[in-house]
């Protein structure tokens, strides 16, 4: 190319600010300050129109006499019902159902050996992140507890643009080429003729599609455990599903797979609670990171990476481009290189969680994509879905959009420009304003593209590498404990028991099951009233894959895995304290006061709100049980008190209350004298460690038991849980 005859008047480096050698984005509030401008606050303003009229009255429209017909000619009545007929945008697609947190990530060391993200570079550096949770099948107004795949976006505000690692908390997915997606989403969701049911796989058209659609059997597991039911977002674990590349400066570049580790570990809710959380709080999820916030109990995870080269890929027994496998820690294991916090409620749902956009193509220099189908899918669908969402191609000018970089192109005009574009140029090169704005070389940061050949013949294939649906589907279930086996045996069976088709059970069943495990099949069968299914002599690619000594199990996967499920820390758990009058005072205040210090909150729950007369003292009622359910909470505490436990044993609620509890195998904690309780509930009313029931007349020894109880997350040795109506 010709030398540019233009000459530049301003020769300051376009990195601006870094190029003083300045630590650059050492504040992790840049974005959160950066929406300060157009943060509106009505507190001591006038009422007025969109264009500052002072409106006199709000409450009247302007009509021909008193009980006349209202006037075209009030403006101030249209604006208001025009804006208001206006309040709404397309939802999402999918994964319309969403909550988000702003915060911030920190790398533990300077990554400089794997990749140039600048973000990664430096530990001083707190980048700052806005991150959204969905689930995906729902409408926007769906609950937050459905069977589902949870979305898991990350926006990274770097100085070299915003990067978007838009993930789930499932590491794979159900089909491999995008060229599937329209057909898997149409079948997740509601029928097209009557739109039921509302955020659930438990239907034939999913049924249908996925017993045609064996590549999506592996995904088909995860969602039927536990995995789908995650307790909080906090304790989700997040993944890229797709491979990466990291690219450092020598231009050497390395595959990667991005993990969430949640600090507090994954934990789920199970099935019965999680169906009537739907009801009783549909906005269980997006409440407890809100309040975490609120409280000051930030969420955190570490972000992992799985490193590896075309070596160690062409290693697999699986294509690393295929987004229905995932690679087993204990084949590459996870390196946890930094962290990230969310600490910031968003001030307006509509305006920042709403109206945010998360693109795959959203890059930063240093990591670049793979050829795997789905995500070069993905990198056309994302900023399509936003120009009808958001309604145009300005959509990064919306403030939660916009980097915290300066950002400069010739890209003018167009619905909704925030911009008020100067000079006279808007193409390059140009001379007219010194050919600014100007790339950025490679050298000096600018993105490139990992130089990589390709050639091959143009025709529509899978790649044959891609041919094996069932391996890894074995592999999950064989990782599973014997609970989280029973759980997908359950799910399973429930959501063919939705189905109306008889056949396609039986084909789920004779397609799908049989190849992942004879024994599950056989369970979901018998669960579904079907004979079952002839197991032998199938000659499935799972077979094949077991008799070829593919891994066998990846124990990390289970969430029972003391890794995973990082037991004992009782963080943020909401325990209720069961009460009536004369209850024991003192024993709340010993268990409040024990739950405090081990970072849990324990509320006092009882029929009626106001305060009880207890033992001791009064006792201020936080919730009635009406209100709060059982399911509201992760354990239960009922204090010592003779009358109080004869009310609490007479009453249907509280009786209710505990045996829900017991049969959600939650740890539950009782004063000795409230062990009657307990009987008249007909649960285990003696104190047993194993089986999370503890009972005791100390307080404060209880208290520490109990703890400990509730740090195991929940008692699923439990016995008799079948007979213990809930
Ligand atoms: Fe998405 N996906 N997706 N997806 N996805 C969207 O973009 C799409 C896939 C994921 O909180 C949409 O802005 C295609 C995998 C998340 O705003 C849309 C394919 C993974 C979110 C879209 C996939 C995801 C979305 C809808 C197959 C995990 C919510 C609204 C090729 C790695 C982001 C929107 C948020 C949202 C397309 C598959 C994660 C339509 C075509 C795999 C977390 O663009």
């Amino acid at each position: 190319m010709a030398k540019s005859p233009i000459k530049h008047k301003d020769p300051a480096s376009p990195k601006g600010k870094q190029s003083n050698g300045e630590s650059p984005a050492a504040k992790p509030s840049e974005k959160v300050e950066s929406l300060a401008p157009f943060r509106v606050d009505p507190r001591g303003k006038t009422l007025t129109t969109n264009q500052g009229l002072p409106i006199a009255d709000n409450e009247n429209s302007l009509r021909a006499g008193e009980r006349g017909p209202t006037l075209l000619e009030d403006f101030i009545l249209r604006e208001k019902i025009t804006h208001f007929d206006h309040e709404r945008i397309p939802e999402r697609v999918v994964h319309a159902r969403g909550a988000a947190a702003h915060g911030y990530f920190q790398v533990y060391e300077p990554m400089a050996d794997l990749t140039r993200a600048s973000f990664l570079q430096d530990p001083n550096v707190r980048t700052p992140v806005f991150v959204r949770f969905s689930t995906v099948g729902g409408s926007r107004g769906s609950a937050d507890t459905p069977r589902d795949v949870r979305g898991f976006a990350v926006k990274f505000y770097t100085q070299d643009g915003n990067f978007d690692m838009v993930g789930n908390n499932m590491p794979v997915f159900f089909v491999q080429d995008a060229i599937k997606f329209p057909d898997f989403v149409h079948a997740v969701k509601p029928e097209p003729h009557n739109e039921i049911p509302q955020a659930s796989s438990a239907h034939d058209t999913f049924w249908d599609f996925v017993s045609l659609t064996l590549e999506s059997t592996h995904m088909v597991m995860w969602l039927m455990s536990d995995r789908a039911l995650p307790r909080a977002f906090a304790n989700m674990e997040g993944f890229g599903v797709h491979t990466f590349r990291f690219i450092n400066a020598r231009n050497e570049s390395r595959y990667v797979k991005f993990h969430w580790k949640p600090l507090l570990g994954a934990h789920s809710l199970v099935w019965d609670e999680a169906q009537k959380l739907m009801g009783k709080d549909a906005d269980f999820n997006r409440r407890h990171l809100y309040e975490s916030i609120e409280k000051g109990q930030f969420p955190e995870w570490e972000l992992g990476l799985q490193i590896f080269g075309d070596a160690e890929a062409d290693g697999f027994d699986f294509d690393i481009l295929d987004s229905t496998k995932l690679i087993p820690e204990e084949l590459v294991p996870v390196r946890r290189i930094g962290k990230m916090v969310l600490d910031r409620n968003p001030d307006s749902y509509f305006a920042e969680t709403e109206q945010v956009a998360f693109c795959t193509t959203h890059l930063v220099p240093g990591i670049g994509f793979t050829n795997d189908p789905l995500l070069q899918g993905r990198n056309f669908s994302y900023l399509d879905t936003q120009l009808s969402r958001l309604g145009g191609p300005n959509f990064h000018e919306i403030p939660i959009n916009r980097p915290v970089c300066p950002f400069a192109n010739g890209q003018r005009d167009g619905l909704h420009r925030m911009a008020i574009d100067t000079g006279d140029t808007s193409y390059g090169p140009n001379s007219l304003d010194d050919d600014f704005p100007q790339p950025r070389t490679v050298e000096d940061g600018g993105f490139a593209t990992l130089p990589e050949r390709v050639d091959g013949v143009m025709r529509r294939v899978r790649s044959a590498s891609f041919a094996d649906h069932f391996s890894q589907a074995t592999m999950f279930w064989n990782s599973m404990s014997p609970v989280e086996k029973e759980h997908i045996v359950s799910a399973f069976s429930f959501e063919l028991a939705k189905v109306n088709r008889i056949e396609l059970r039986q084909r789920v069943i004779e397609q799908m099951l049989v190849n992942v495990d004879a024994q599950l099949a056989r369970m979901v069968a018998e669960n579904v009233g079907l004979p079952a299914p002839d197991s032998t002599g199938v000659s499935s690619n799972g077979a094949k894959a077991q008799a070829n000594g593919k891994p066998a199990s990846s124990p990390l996967l289970s969430q029972l895995h003391p890794q995973t499920g990082k037991m004992g820390d009782v963080t943020g758990r909401l325990i209720a304290i069961l009460v009536a009058d004369g209850s024991s005072a003192d024993d709340v205040d010993e268990m409040k006061n024990a739950l405090a210090a081990a970072g849990a909150e324990g509320r006092v729950v009882a029929a009626k709100l106001g305060t009880l007369a207890g033992d001791g003292g009064e006792i201020a009622v936080d919730h009635t049980v009406l209100t709060m359910p059982s399911v509201a909470f992760d354990a239960i505490y009922v204090p010592g008190g003779t009358t109080a436990t004869a009310t609490l044993a007479a009453s249907g609620d509280a009786r209710h209350f505990v045996s829900e509890a017991y049969r959600h195998c939650k740890a539950i904690a009782a004063g000795e004298s409230a062990a009657a309780l307990l009987e008249a509930a007909d649960i285990l009313a003696e104190d047993d460690e194993d089986n999370g029931v503890l009972l005791g007349a100390d307080a404060a020894t209880l208290a520490e038991r109990f703890v400990t109880a509730i740090g195991r997350h929940r008692a699923w040795g439990r016995v008799a849980l079948e007979a213990v109506p809930a």
